[in-house]
């Protein structure tokens, strides 16, 4: 298939490209390189340095004999997004490319803004640009589990049944997202679900729970194709953030108590997950959501099992209760269905203390790449914790 990635140069939009290419399907990858703008910003770095985009797409068709198309460009302005799908045709999109990161947009007025902007607008400039150009192409749009937040009742995949007065009808799960980052993504699922509904697109929206990993079967194959990989308080997620903690006998961040519970999964399923809605369509005019996560944690629980495999290597390390920056529940009730894709034939990597030894080696081998101010969190989400400095906007 043609298949275009929007987000080529990221965590996932990279090892995606390298995966889908070696299936055999005919890979064209989109990036206006905005997430090194940030790290430059925020003045951070991933774990290890990553090329260019350009000279990893040549080396993996010197490498591999497969070509990985690239097109440079920002998915706000239309123009470039309507000059891409023209001449690519994609019959499969696979969309990533978006602000990910909930503490960058919760750091002012302006990241706020702007993480909202560039999501939405670029998801909308994409819905426009399909319907004109291949209105029959299926969408695998990167939605989040945080845009349901924590409610008091069981999470439904996507769409749940309400008896109301007497009637019953079937809805949107109802969203109550914790983050102006999460926030873009509830806007783009309903302008997702709209565009369905009116132009009849196909499109399957991915509520992805957090990652963590390193590699994949791709990225392993050469120093060159290593993937950006996060640790810090603004792009790194929780669990890769206490493996690199952990191997530098750290303490772990445990924000508050720790009782908050969140779905997570290993990188190679994300790869998984996307080939198989690529695989196995929406049908057109059909708004598909799939709970994507494969096991359910609480910080504490991970940082428990961080811990322990720290133990088995070897190091003591501690769990720090920070003062939480964000506003969260740290007690809650979580319990998120997560069948679909299991049903669609996903085989999950789960966390198993063989995986964790693992990953714990593998990010320990660029021990000497950490900077430890990158552990503090920076970022508050209400002006009254005044223990953290909000910045200007
Ligand atoms: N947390 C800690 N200590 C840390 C970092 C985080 O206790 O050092 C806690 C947070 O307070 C939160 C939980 O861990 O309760 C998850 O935080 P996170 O930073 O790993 O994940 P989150 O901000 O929710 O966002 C990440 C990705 C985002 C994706 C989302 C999936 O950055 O792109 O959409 O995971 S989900 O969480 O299911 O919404």
């Amino acid at each position: 298939m043609r298949i275009l990635i929007l987000g080529g140069d990221g965590y996932l939009g990279w090892p995606t490209a390298m995966y889908l290419s070696n299936t055999g399907h005919e890979i064209t990858v989109v990036d206006n390189f905005a997430k090194r703008q940030w790290e430059m910003e925020e003045g951070i770095e991933p774990l290890m340095q990553i090329p260019p985009l350009h000279r990893r797409v040549r080396h993996w068709r010197e490498k591999m004999g497969k070509t990985i198309g690239l097109k440079v460009g920002d998915l706000c302005t239309y123009r470039f997004v309507d000059h891409v799908l023209e001449e690519f045709r994609p019959e499969a999109i696979v969309h990533y490319a978006e602000q990910p990161s909930a503490p960058y947009s919760m750091q002012n007025r302006t990241t706020a803004v702007y993480t909202q902007t560039n999501n939405v607008v670029g998801t909308l400039n994409l819905l426009f640009a399909m319907q004109r150009h291949c209105p029959d192409a299926h969408l695998v749009k990167l939605g989040t589990m945080g845009e349901y937040g924590t409610p008091n009742i069981d999470i439904e995949e996507g769409y749940i049944t309400i008896t109301h007065n007497g009637r019953t009808d079937t809805m949107q799960y109802p969203k109550q997202p914790g983050s102006f980052y999460h926030l873009s993504k509830v806007h783009d699922s309903h302008n997702i679900a709209f565009a369905c509904r009116i132009w009849g697109v196909a499109a399957t929206d991915l509520n992805q729970g957090v990652v963590y990993g390193i590699e994949t079967d791709q990225t392993v194959l050469d120093p060159a194709f290593q993937t950006s990989f996060h640790y810090d308080d603004v792009f790194g997620t929780v669990l890769n953030r206490f493996l690199v903690q952990a191997s530098l006998g750290e303490p772990l961040t445990v924000y508050g108590k720790g009782g908050q519970t969140r779905g997570f999964l290993n990188i190679r399923d994300t790869l998984q997950c996307v080939e198989l809605a690529i695989r196995k369509p929406a049908k057109p005019g059909e708004f598909r959501v799939f709970n994507q996560f494969t096991e359910q944690f609480s910080v504490m629980q991970l940082a428990e099992k961080v811990k322990a495999a720290a133990m088995r290597a070897g190091r003591t390390v501690e769990i720090a209760h920070l003062p939480n920056p964000r506003v969260e529940l740290e007690e809650h009730y979580y319990n998120a269905k997560h069948s679909k894709l299991i049903e669609l034939g996903l085989k999950p990597h789960l966390l198993t203390d063989g995986v964790l030894d693992a990953l714990l080696l593998t990010v320990g081998a660029h021990n000497g790449n950490v900077h430890r101010a990158a552990f503090e969190p920076k970022i508050a989400w209400a002006s009254r914790q005044q223990s953290l400095k909000r910045r200007p906007s």
